[in-house]
């Protein structure tokens, strides 16, 4: 990833790689240590069409690490601030998104896997879908995380 400064609640964190191209690469990922929480939840993205536009939400708790094991895709993390655009190609990192930050997914590549680790169980009530909704609350809850900052 070449961004500098990231969006408040996202950072790509960095995987082991273990091989080379002689011996092929494996990727251990340990809960609470490589991944910042326990996993609940493992979920994949396949098959996607490229045109494709997927997410448009955000979640109040959950957080996740999503990772792209074949291929590659970007993904659009935004605030009703600022917004960025990562794109995620290598298995040994990943993108920690946390609370109340907007996910869009797109450019999936032919064949590209995106898997996630959730920090919870599926549930519905977690998403903000309505993104004026969303805009309402994530303004205050980031003003209010830079007001504990000053
Ligand atoms: C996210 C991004 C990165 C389930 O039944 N169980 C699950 O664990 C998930 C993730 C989804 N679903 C159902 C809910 C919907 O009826 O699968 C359907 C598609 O879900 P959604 O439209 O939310 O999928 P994406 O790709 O837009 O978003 C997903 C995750 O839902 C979301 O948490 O952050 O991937």
């Amino acid at each position: 990833m070449k961004n500098n400064r990231m969006l408040p609640n996202t950072r790509m964190i960095q995987f082991r790689d273990i091989g080379d191209s002689k011996l092929g690469h494996l990727t251990p990922l340990e809960a609470e240590g490589d991944i910042p929480f326990p996993i609940r939840r493992v979920y994949y993205i396949t098959r996607v069409p490229r045109d494709m536009t997927r997410g448009f939400h955000s979640h109040r708790q959950l957080e996740q690490v999503l990772i792209c094991l074949h291929g590659s895709v970007k993904i659009r993390v935004k605030t009703p601030f600022e917004e960025q655009v990562v794109e995620l190609s290598n298995p040994a990192e990943g993108l920690f998104i946390g609370h109340m930050v907007w996910r869009e997914m797109f450019d999936f590549s032919d064949g590209a896997v995106l898997m996630v680790l959730a920090s919870e169980h599926y549930s519905e009530l977690d998403y903000i879908r309505c993104y004026d909704d969303y805009e309402v609350e994530a303004i205050s809850y980031f003003q209010s995380k830079i007001e504990m900052r000053e």
